[in-house]
């Protein structure tokens, strides 16, 4: 068993998408260990993306992640990281509707910066991302 972070960013919030995207991984087998929405500061998702600090797109992106309240998940399941970014799909919206049509940013997202939801995509980032969102306490 195998535990990663998703966020469902403000833009599917926003489009009241949360509650099929939540679905979506039920369905798909994996079980929620922890819920919440929450709405970064600016130096919260600063530092939630901190690999990205260098890249031209860093500050679009924490503008993005800070423009709305977001809801934040840890799943559990079987090689959890990569099926779930499997099921997220490529980062480009546009391009995951040609290649992955039923993938979750095809369904909810617009493009490669509007792009609906976030996944842990390694077990060293999963190991920063999950105790970043939450406490123990919130874990079930
Ligand atoms: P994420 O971290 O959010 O799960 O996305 P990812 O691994 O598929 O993509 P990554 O390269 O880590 O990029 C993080 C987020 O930055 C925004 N982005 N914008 N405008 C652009 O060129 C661009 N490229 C990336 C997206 O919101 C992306 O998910
Ligand atoms: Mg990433």
């Amino acid at each position: 068993m195998q535990r990663t972070l998703i966020i469902i960013k403000p833009d599917a919030v926003q489009k009241k998408a949360t509650g099929k995207i939540l679905d979506r991984f039920i369905e798909e087998g994996f079980e929620i260990k922890a819920l919440k929405m929450l709405r970064f500061t600016e130096e919260q998702a600063k530092q939630f993306y901190i690999v990205h600090k260098d890249r031209p797109f860093y500050g679009e992106l924490v503008e993005f992640m800070t423009s709305g309240p977001v809801v934040a998940a840890i799943l559990e399941g079987e090689n959890a990281i990569q099926r779930v970014r499997e099921i997220i799909g490529p980062t480009d919206s546009e391009e995951a509707r040609k290649v992955a049509p039923n993938s979750v940013r095809a369904l909810f997202g617009t493009d490669k910066g509007k792009n609906a939801i976030h996944a842990s995509d390694s077990e060293e980032s999963a190991s920063y991302e999950i105790p970043f969102i939450f406490s123990g306490l919130e874990v079930v």
